[in-house]
């Protein structure tokens, strides 16, 4: 079992895709432990992404991501890093794959409608980034059913 942090950004959330976002995840068998929907601050968007600080794209990043609410989470699965960037797809949506979140979704690069941790210690860093231990529910699910919805 393997943790990830999950972002639905703000052109996400003005796209109106938090429940769509949240039921691929489902379908993938991952299980969605914490989530609350918060507005970054502009200083908070830049401590999450310092890694990017020297990067052209930082300043207009990090205001993006404080421009308005997002939707932070933690999923919970088998690979789920692996598996949360597959389905994401990747960074740039013209070369995201069929069937990607962002291919289907993302209107360029930088608004790309989802953010996914891409290491176990990147995960760990960015899950303690917004959430406490206590927030964090684990739980079992029975396995999917054919059409992506769980039974139980
Ligand atoms: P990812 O979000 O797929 O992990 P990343 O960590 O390389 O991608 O970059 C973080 C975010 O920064 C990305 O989701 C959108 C933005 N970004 C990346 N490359 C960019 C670029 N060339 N121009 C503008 N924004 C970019
Ligand atoms: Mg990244």
């Amino acid at each position: 079992m393997e943790r990830t942090l999950s972002i639905v950004k703000p052109d996400g959330i003005k796209k109106g895709l938090i429940g769509e976002v949240i039921r691929r995840f489902e379908a993938g068998g991952l299980n969605v432990i914490a989530l609350k929907m918060i507005k970054m601050t502009k200083e908070q968007a830049e401590g999450f992404y310092q890694v990017h600080k020297n990067k052209p794209f930082f300043n207009s990043l990090t205001s993006f991501m404080s421009s308005g609410p997002v939707v932070v989470m933690v999923i919970e699965g088998e690979e789920a890093i692996k598996r949360n960037r597959e389905l994401m797809g990747a960074t740039d949506p013209r070369e995201a794959g069929k069937g990607t979140i962002r291919k289907d979704f993302a209107s360029d690069v930088e608004k790309n409608i989802v953010h996914g941790s891409d290491s176990p210690e990147t995960a760990r860093w960015e899950i303690d980034y917004f959430f406490p231990e206590e927030e964090l529910f684990e739980y079992e699910n029975p396995p999917c059913l054919p059409d992506g919805h769980r039974g139980g």
